[in-house]
């Protein structure tokens, strides 16, 4: 295994101090944003978790290895590369082996984030089960991880590219908590609101980090969504977007997108068709996150 794992200078050193180490992902840098918001973004989000007494972890697969942090240059690449494979699961031992570069999803970041003992892992959104998934099966593979992996991934909910409720369904069937923080209501990404409830609602970071804490201690496998909502001030208007979400699918059916092009297909069209709008609310609510999250390290650190 260890083989396989390398770490950045920065995170080998912040383990050797002690510090809490948070996990983060390529995907949303590669295949979520658009350069130069996608590098732009990722630098900040890791100089909010330091500034909090956080180490970030972004996490990638480069020439065979597992990269635990990335330097400031595979960053950039990450985010300017156009044959950047999306890594879930399923590819990941082809592109280890073959040593071709992968950008980790939620699922692969959890996965590398549990072999190098990261706790936490702060995103934007998970994957989810699709609309229409009744006929496509079109499922994402993080849902199966968190019912696996043992990482608390805090994000902004889930989207409405998805189907909300069936992804709930799903995760209550395989055991994962979805925790809202603040809210009993899981929020929709770039709304506050979904329409649906979380299954617990608590509103502190060390409360969250006890919950985590009384799942592992009990060794129940897998790991818990912490849905944390946008900033009021960054949430885009309801109908607006869902009418937008609308368009998206339906364009997505009529030119026949389906498997792994999905999720960054929709996101591409909805950031377009808000002329860039929804770039500038998922950059707001991954930093949230970030600010969330870096909180909730700290406390699963303490407690450990
Ligand atoms: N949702 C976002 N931005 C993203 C993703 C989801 O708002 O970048 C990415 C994440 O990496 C997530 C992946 O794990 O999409 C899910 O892809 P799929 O639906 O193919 O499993
Ligand atoms: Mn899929």
């Amino acid at each position: 295994m260890k083989n396989y794992l390398s770490y950045s200078k920065e995170v080998q050193e912040g383990l050797e101090k002690g510090l809490p180490i948070v996990a983060l992902e390529s995907t949303i840098i590669s295949h979520g944003m658009p350069y130069p918001q996608n590098v732009e973004t990722a630098r900040e989000v890791e100089q909010i978790l330091r500034d909090a007494g956080c180490v970030p972890a972004t996490i990638a697969l480069i020439d065979g290895q597992i990269k635990i942090g990335l330097s400031d240059e595979e960053l950039e690449m990450f985010g300017q590369a156009k044959d950047v494979a999306k890594a879930s699961r399923r590819d990941m031992a082809y592109l280890l082996a073959t040593k071709k570069i992968g950008a980790t999803t939620v699922a692969a970041t959890m996965i590398a984030a549990e072999l190098a003992g990261i706790e936490l892992f702060v995103t934007g959104g998970i994957g989810g089960v699709h609309r229409g998934a009744e006929t496509t099966m079109d499922i994402s593979a993080d849902l199966e991880e968190l019912s696996k992996t043992k990482v608390g991934v805090v994000c902004a909910g889930a989207k409405s590219i998805l189907d909300i409720g069936l992804t709930l369904e799903y995760l209550e069937t395989k055991g994962v908590p979805v925790i809202g923080f603040g809210t009993d209501e899981l929020p929709a990404f770039y709304t506050r609101q979904s329409g649906f409830d979380v299954n617990f609602k608590l509103d502190t970071p060390e409360e969250v980090a006890k919950v985590l804490r009384a799942k592992w201690n009990l060794n129940l496998e897998g790991g818990a969504v912490i849905a944390n909502p946008i900033p009021e001030e960054d949430a885009l208007d309801h109908d607006f977007i869902t009418n937008i979400i609308e368009k998206a699918l339906k364009e997505a059916e009529e030119k026949g997108i389906h498997g792994k092009q999905v999720t960054p297909f929709l996101l591409g069209k909805v950031k377009e068709l808000t002329d860039g709008t929804s770039l500038v609310a998922n950059i707001a609510l991954v930093k949230n996150n970030a600010k969330v999250g870096a909180q909730i390290a700290k406390a699963l650190h303490a407690a450990k």
